[in-house]
């Protein structure tokens, strides 16, 4: 595959500063980016990621046999099928989009029942920014081994079940019992998906039982704090076994979507904006407005209080965020 001369289309595995991984065919190549790419507008981290599909040109007499494959230059970004992105604070005090991954078909949020618990409206946020971004949202809910009972097992399999209703695929899981893994290593098959939750959920350890061959590192949630430290630090593909990537991807505290303005939102959330036909005015951002249809399935019970309430905290943070100087698209 390496010829002299030529170019090749490869899959972005990992992506650090100026250097990067590519896949191309069966092997790994060492790659940095053409400085011309590096220039203009565009932020280190947005130029070229995992998941983007690049042309690269071989470095003709540098074959490095550790990684199989050698090194070579990207050339050329291909275009982007879809991404998901947040906005990435920097130390200079600019904001910019953070792309984490590019060209998935799907996003799959990962939350524990507890060790960590599950952060209010983080599932519900990253959802929408999966809709923004035309990237198909599913949920997998870890560590179901550690309900007290099975009055609390019920609680947390009729709050997830919601997002059932809403169209995404649902999947109950324990890393420890093995419940749920035939059903997760389905969802991942033949797929390339981004794995994304708090750090401590069980991501790793997830993907370590249904593909052994990957020996990722495992937290230990030992700090006391109830948060596991980070020990995936970059977005990094893994070949799934018959076809696919899953990536995994370093512990998110907070998940700030890129490029949705307060009163786009509501699309994202498909079940507000249904009862929403019923509110008095069409602009109605469901926060206290007279005759709301959105507060009125809440109270009906059509719509759970969580939900509106991850709604309008996504609206807080994101008019808040408007509010900041320097705030640019
Ligand atoms: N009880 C229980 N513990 C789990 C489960 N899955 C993972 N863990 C533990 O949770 C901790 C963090 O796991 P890790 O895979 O590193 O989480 P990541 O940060 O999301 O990748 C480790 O100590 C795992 O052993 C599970 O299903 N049940
Ligand atoms: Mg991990
Ligand atoms: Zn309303």
């Amino acid at each position: 595959m390496s010829v002299e001369g030529t170019s090749c289309e490869g899959i972005v595995i990992r992506s650090g500063s100026g250097h990067c991984q590519v896949a191309v065919g069966s092997e790994i190549w060492r790659c940095r980016v053409r400085g011309r790419l590096r220039q203009g507008p565009r932020e280190a981290q947005t130029i070229v990621v995992a998941g983007d599909r690049v042309r690269v040109a071989n470095v003709v007499g540098n074959a490095s046999p550790g990684v199989g494959g050698g090194e070579g230059v990207v050339e050329e970004v291909l275009p982007r099928r879809n991404r998901i992105s947040r906005l990435a604070a920097r130390r200079s005090g600019g904001r910019v989009e953070q792309v984490l991954m590019a060209n998935l078909d799907q996003l799959v949020v990962v939350q524990s029942v507890r060790d960590p618990e599950p952060q209010t409206g983080f599932v519900d946020r990253l959802l929408a920014a999966a809709l923004r971004f035309n990237v198909r949202g599913a949920v997998a809910l870890n560590k179901i081994d550690l309900c007290r009972d099975a009055d609390d097992r019920e609680r947390e399999l009729a709050h997830f079940g919601y997002y059932r209703c809403l169209g995404h695929e649902v999947v109950v899981a324990s890393m420890a019992t093995g419940e749920g893994l035939p059903e997760l290593g389905a969802l991942l098959a033949g797929q390339v998906t981004l794995l994304l939750g708090a750090s401590g959920v069980g991501k790793s350890s997830l993907l370590n039982v249904l593909y052994p061959g990957l020996g990722l590192r495992v937290n230990d949630v030992s700090d006391g704090t109830g948060l596991g430290r980070h020990t995936t630090t970059h977005t990094e593909l893994h070949p799934v076994p018959g076809g696919g990537f899953i990536a995994d991807s370093p512990g998110l505290r907070g998940f700030d979507p890129w490029d949705i303005a307060p009163g786009d939102i509501r699309a994202y959330f498909p079940d507000l904006e249904t009862a929403a036909l019923d509110c008095r005015f069409r602009g109605c951002l469901h926060r206290g407005e007279r005759e709301c249809g959105v507060k009125d399935a809440v109270a009906r019970g059509s719509v759970p209080v969580w939900r509106h309430e991850a709604y309008l905290g996504l609206l807080r943070d994101l008019e808040e965020r408007e509010r900041t100087a320097g705030y640019r698209k």
